[in-house]
């Protein structure tokens, strides 16, 4: 594995700095404090090439590497943990199409997520009663005529409130119809089809800048057309995404621990105590030497993900053991955090608070920390 980002990953991570420190960093507190994130910050990810780090430029991506993209997200984390994760679900969407799409998919909809003209993609797989489970998704699509009839419910959508274009896992019913895992289609659906309604946004611990709903479909009718990939090859596409997608997470967490290291480090040098400043004491010098050295080993477990997706290479494993570590250890990273500020960090002055509970949704979303070690485990004794 190479330590050392090439060129154009050096470039888009220094990209993704730049915007972080310049735009992000000054309106983190206001995204978190207004629930939401100004669409001038969306269209100027998207500007930057950052909302479709991986697609290619005939679609109006950056056509760079899994390593850019996890040290773009990173940097976007490190700055606003809410866009960071908007972003990432767009980067999502949009290489699940690049990857599983029609010619015809792709330039309709890859071109619209990476140039902003769509605010952002959606991710529809979770269910009110199927989330670490989606083999046991109710949804269902019916064929009818010359299209199929979406109905059910999804819950825990990402930029469901503004998406454009909506990606969506469905149980396939009648003829075509097989048992769990196996009987599972995949749907493009375009924001505002009849019988989709998107559902409130969800009153979270965290992230709070980012838009989190349900989706209800009531007899929604899609073309043929709107298949993505093959009948009931849904669920391999979505653990194929989610594979990608948890690299992305585990990058987010390392972003916002970053963030929270930083500002320790700034903190401890600052206050002083018993007539010194408190990053004097063993006490404090030790809490941040723990922080940086999970943090650094979260950063490689992230990088050999990255490099062997990029490599084409098996990567399902790794990406596991990179975001269950990476989420586990930003976790505590974020709380020692809050620690050596001690009362100050319990208020939203300092931005330890909101990284604390900005950070504790990656050890939940695109696969618990539990299914992480399941996937792991699985992948040792097969
Ligand atoms: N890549 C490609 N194919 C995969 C795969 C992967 N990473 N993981 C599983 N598959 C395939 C299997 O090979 C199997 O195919 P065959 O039937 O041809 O053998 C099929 O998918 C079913 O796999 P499996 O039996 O392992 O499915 P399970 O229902 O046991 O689920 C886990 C496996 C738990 C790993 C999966 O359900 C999972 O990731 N759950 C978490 C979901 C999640 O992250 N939700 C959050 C959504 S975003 S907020």
């Amino acid at each position: 594995m190479n330590l050392h980002p090439n060129e154009v990953e050096a470039l888009v991570q220094k990209t993704a700095r730049d915007f972080t420190d310049r735009v992000l960093m000054p309106i983190a507190a206001q995204i978190d404090r207004e629930e939401a994130i100004p669409r001038s910050v969306l269209k100027q990810l998207a500007d930057l090439g950052l909302m479709a780090v991986r697609l290619p430029s005939e679609y109006g991506g950056a056509g760079a590497s899994t390593v850019a993209y996890a040290l773009a997200m990173q940097q976007i984390a490190r700055g606003c943990a809410s866009t960071a994760v908007t972003m990432a679900v767009n980067n999502m969407v949009g290489e699940v199409i690049a990857t599983f799409g029609r010619e015809e998919q792709k330039q309709k909809y890859c071109t619209r997520l990476a140039s902003g003209e769509y605010c952002a993609g959606a991710f529809a797989l979770s269910e009110p009663g199927a989330g670490s489970d989606p083999g046991g998704m109710r949804t269902t699509a019916t064929r009818e005529g010359d299209g199929w009839v979406i109905q059910g419910e999804k819950q825990w959508i990402t930029n469901g409130a503004f998406a454009g274009i909506f990606v969506v896992w469905a149980r396939t019913a009648g003829k075509e119809a097989l048992p769990g895992a196996k009987g599972i289609t995949c749907f493009l659906v375009e924001a505002g089809t009849p019988g989709f309604t998107v559902g409130r946004a969800e009153d979270k611990m965290g992230l709070r800048g980012s838009n989190t709903t349900s989706l209800q479909f009531d007899r929604c009718r899609v073309p043929n057309s709107a298949i993505l990939g093959e009948i009931n090859s849904g669920f391999k596409i979505a653990m194929m995404a989610l594979d990608g997608g948890r690299i992305g997470v585990s990058a987010q967490a390392i972003g916002i621990a970053r963030a929270s290291l930083e500002e320790s480090i700034r903190y401890a040098k600052d206050r002083q105590q018993f007539g010194s400043p408190i990053a004097t004491f063993q006490a404090i010098q030790w809490k941040l030497a723990d922080m940086r050295t999970e943090l650094d080993a979260a950063h490689l477990l992230c990088m050999r993900a990255a490099t062997l997706k990029d490599a084409r290479k098996p990567f399902s494993s790794e990406a596991s053991m990179s975001k269950v570590f990476s989420s586990e250890a930003a976790v505590r990273i974020c709380n020692e955090a809050v620690q050596i500020h001690g009362g100050y960090g319990y208020t939203r002055e300092f931005a330890a608070e909101r990284h604390l509970r900005d950070v504790r949704v990656t050890m939940i979303y695109e696969g618990t920390s539990e299914i992480q070690r399941m996937v792991i485990a699985r992948s040792m004794l097969a």
